[in-house]
């Protein structure tokens, strides 16, 4: 895991050959699994070692490796999205099963949000199928009125298993009836480096913007995203899931965090503080706190939470984390209010425990696996408390760089 070997080498008093050899082999290893494509790897770690030879005068060695590598990535990877939050036809293009329909939805839900009236249609006429989804996921937003009032009007399209000259001109027609202000094309990461050809393929529409989906978890993507820089169409935003809140604005920083598996320290410390708003700063670590964390990270998956600390965990283990997560809160909500203060009032007693099984439909095994559980959490916590002091002890421009 580079983050373990970036903690090794940040500890090292003194850098030698084979410890940068080593940081590079772990980088190009990183990179190879975020998609990028091997002659990229190569180009970005002999950047990174022609660079080395150019000893810096200011600051550390070791600082300058990681400067060097976060700015490399930095000016590949494009620039950080916001969106404009103002009145706006939006089309959405892409290919079969790139994700427009979830997108179409995904969109309305941060438009809605963020106090836009937003409605939505699609123009697949083909495919009745294809607007009943859309239905389903945004309900009564949906619209077959393309000249319905709205701040935010959305436009879902058919797609192609390829691009062809007869798909361009549907959607020439679509464009001149519906007049957007902004035509974004939709596209599967997973299409690595082959992303930018099939954005070439697009743009005699005019693409104003991509959007890059499935982008979930395991910080792959990398290819996909550089590919696509050379092509002067901004990244806008993200898919990071299937359900309908994991969309986010791209922001090239947050991937490299992700790709590079280091925690992303920023919006951790921007969690906390949420957390502390609304569960008071010096509060202990009981099954109340505990269920309010949860709920103020509700909207994140585990999947995400797990990347923000720069963890990637295969998809079998994010499936059990969540079912896990959700047999926890049913048996925090089988206990009294005395209970979920006072943990030690549950372990000791065998009756709570049977009760509180049977309240929350689960073995009373099971409940006490969670009360194990629940105390090394609480342990930890207690001396991650102790631990604050830590970050601070790093150089603090290399922190906001490295969000780390
Ligand atoms: N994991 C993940 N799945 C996604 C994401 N976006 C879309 N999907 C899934 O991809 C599949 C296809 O998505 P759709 O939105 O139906 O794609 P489409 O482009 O409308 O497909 P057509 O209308 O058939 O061309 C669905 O199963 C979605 O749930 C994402 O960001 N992450
Ligand atoms: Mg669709």
């Amino acid at each position: 895991m580079i983050k373990d070997i970036l903690d090794r080498f940040l500890s090292k008093p003194i850098v030698e050959e084979k410890d940068i050899e080593e940081l590079l082999r772990e980088i190009q290893k990183a990179l190879l699994k975020a998609d990028v494509d091997p002659r990229t790897v190569f180009e970005i770690t002999n950047y990174v070692k022609e660079k080395l030879k150019e000893k810096p005068k200011h600051v550390s060695y070791k600082r300058f490796i990681l400067e060097t590598l976060y700015k490399k990535l930095e000016s590949m990877l494009g620039k950080r999205y916001q969106p404009e939050l103002k009145p706006q036809k939006i089309m959405l293009v892409g290919l079969y099963g790139s994700g427009k329909t979830t997108t179409a939805a995904k969109l309305w839900h941060y438009f809605s949000k963020r106090g836009l009236s937003t409605r939505v249609t699609s123009v697949d006429e083909e495919r009745p199928a294809g607007k009943e989804q859309l239905k389903t996921l945004v309900g009564n937003a949906y619209t077959e009125n393309l000249d319905e009032e709205a701040d935010v009007f959305i436009v879902d399209t058919p797609g192609r298993n390829a691009v062809d000259q007869e798909l361009i001109q549907e959607l020439q027609r679509w464009k001149e009836r519906i007049k957007p202000d902004k035509i974004y094309l939709v596209m599967n990461a997973e299409t690595g480096k082959y992303a930018k050809k099939i954005a070439e393929g697009f743009s005699p529409l005019g693409i104003s913007g991509i959007i890059l989906t499935k982008m979930d978890g395991s910080g792959r993507g990398g290819g996909a995203l550089m590919a696509v820089q050379k092509l002067n169409v901004p990244v806008t935003f993200i898919g990071v899931g299937e359900k309908i809140d994991a969309l986010r604005e791209y922001d090239p920083k947050r991937f490299i965090s992700r790709m590079l598996g280091m925690p992303d320290i920023e919006e951790i410390a921007r969690l906390t503080e949420e957390m502390e708003k609304k569960i008071g700063k010096e509060a202990e670590f009981n099954f109340e706190t505990f269920l309010a964390q949860m709920e103020a990270m509700q909207g994140r998956s585990v999947e995400e939470m797990a990347s923000m600390m720069g963890m990637n965990l295969p998809k079998d283990q994010l499936y059990k984390a969540e079912e896990e997560l959700k047999k926890i809160k049913a048996m925090i909500n089988s206990m009294t209010p005395e209970e979920r203060k006072n943990p030690d009032l549950v372990k000791s007693s065998d009756s709570r425990i049977r009760r509180i099984a049977k309240g929350s439909g689960h073995t009373e095994l099971e409940v006490r696996q969670m009360l194990n559980q629940f105390f090394k959490a609480k342990k930890m916590v207690e001396k991650l408390k102790s631990q604050k002091g830590l970050l601070g002890r790093l150089p603090k421009g290399l922190l906001k760089k490295l969000r780390f």
